[in-house]
């Protein structure tokens, strides 16, 4: 049997995409493959040498990604981590501070590129338990304009939260922190790698979203669904800044239409059944609350990303991930007791129900054992 989309899901050929064995790989949303129609679409691209700006596909991708964020211009980037660093290396000078929340991408899986490359300080700060910043708790890390101490130049805001859950930022406080931080004549930059999950939870759109801040990077290649890439989107200023380092990072591509083919139906066609991966993930973290030795509140889970403690399971989270595993069931380990658990169009609710019996059977043996 395999677990793969639901039915009446147009991009499915649930034997084609689905792992060959059957497993249920709730790793992360980045492993999902291109569907039928995108690979299609990847054979049939026009292209031209992106580099000299003649790709018709990307340029078309382009344009799209700007308007739907009603930004002046947007650029395809191969990866979330180019895009954030493009856009942290635009917003600073070296021996910039930059804040972040202490649990972000850009502070803790970016390989420090923003010190290494772009030459800045994280600024890293905890928001509450969901990881959402507030305004005050930027302020108090914001550093005086005094000569000798560093300087902060950038706030870098993630919405949906991947460490604390796929937690979202309310649009009304990505706009205040804005207002703040312009007044101060800081930038905001948001990465927004899975934005359309965000604007799902909300109800709202991500042009309104995103309409405050200076960049906004976005992923294809999440929960939509494309096999690569990412965008950015800003002022047109911004972009040709931008187009300029992402080439100095070695990310100009060729003909590379290919791709943003299947990124543009990523764009257009998948963020209406993202709901589907929500409800998967709400589903999987009930089941997971009734399971001893596990932890989790199923009212934490706004988007598609479960992360549970594992403490109570007599296992920690890599001797859990490793024998959930070997019953065909892939997890990631994101912290000791901490498993997190990521649903996408891969995986349809006869995976979870799956991946729920073998967490059981995994995490109750040893319950009862110790006990
Ligand atoms: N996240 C990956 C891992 O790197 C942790 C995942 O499996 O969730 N911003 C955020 C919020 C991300 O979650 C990621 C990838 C990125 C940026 C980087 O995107 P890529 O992998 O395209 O460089």
């Amino acid at each position: 049997m395999s677990y793969t989309v639901a039915k009446g899901n147009q991009m499915v050929d649930p034997d084609d995409v689905a792992p060959a064995d059957g497993v249920v790989d709730l790793r992360s949303d980045t492993v999902t493959r291109p569907s039928e129609e995108m690979r299609r679409a990847m054979a049939a691209a026009a292209v031209g040498d992106d580099v000299y700006g003649e790709d018709p596909t990307v340029n078309l991708l382009q344009k799209r990604a700007a308007e739907m964020f009603g930004k002046e211009a947007a650029l395809f980037v191969p990866t979330g981590c180019m895009g954030n660093l493009i856009c942290i290396k635009i917003w600073t000078h070296h021996g910039s501070e930059v804040i972040c929340e202490e649990r972000s991408h850009v502070n803790l899986y970016e390989l420090a590129s923003m010190s290494a490359i772009a030459g800045c300080m994280p600024r890293a700060t905890r928001g509450g338990d969901d990881g959402i910043l507030t305004w005050k708790q930027i302020e108090a890390v914001v550093r005086p304009k005094i000569y000798y101490d560093s300087q902060t130049a950038l706030v870098c805001l993630e919405n949906t939260s991947n460490m604390t859950g796929g937690t979202v930022y309310p649009t009304e406080r990505v706009n205040d922190i804005c207002d703040h931080a312009h007044a101060l004549g800081l930038k905001v930059h948001l990465d927004g790698a899975r934005i359309f999950n965000a604007a799902v939870a909300l109800g709202d759109d991500v042009a309104r979203m995103t309409q405050k801040v200076d960049s906004v990077m976005f992923c294809l290649s999440k929960g939509l669904g494309a096999p690569v890439g990412s965008m950015i989107a800003g002022s047109k200023e911004f972009i040709e800044r931008a187009r300029i380092y992402r080439k100095m990072f070695g990310g100009g591509m060729r003909q590379v239409g290919v791709l943003a083919a299947a990124g543009m139906i990523a764009l257009e066609k998948s963020p209406s059944r993202l709901h589907e991966d929500h409800e998967n993930a709400s589903r999987l973290a009930q089941g997971i609350a009734a399971i001893p030795g596990l932890q989790i509140d199923p009212a934490s889970v706004k988007s598609n990303i479960v992360i549970f403690d594992c403490t109570g399971s007599g296992m920690n989270a890599v001797e859990l991930c490793d024998a959930l595993h070997g019953k065909g069931v892939w997890a990631q380990d994101t912290a000791l007791y901490s498993v997190r658990m990521v649903t996408h169009w891969n995986v349809n609710r006869a995976g979870i129900e799956k991946a729920l019996v073998e967490l059981q059977s995994v995490a109750g043996k040893k319950v009862g054992r110790s006990a």
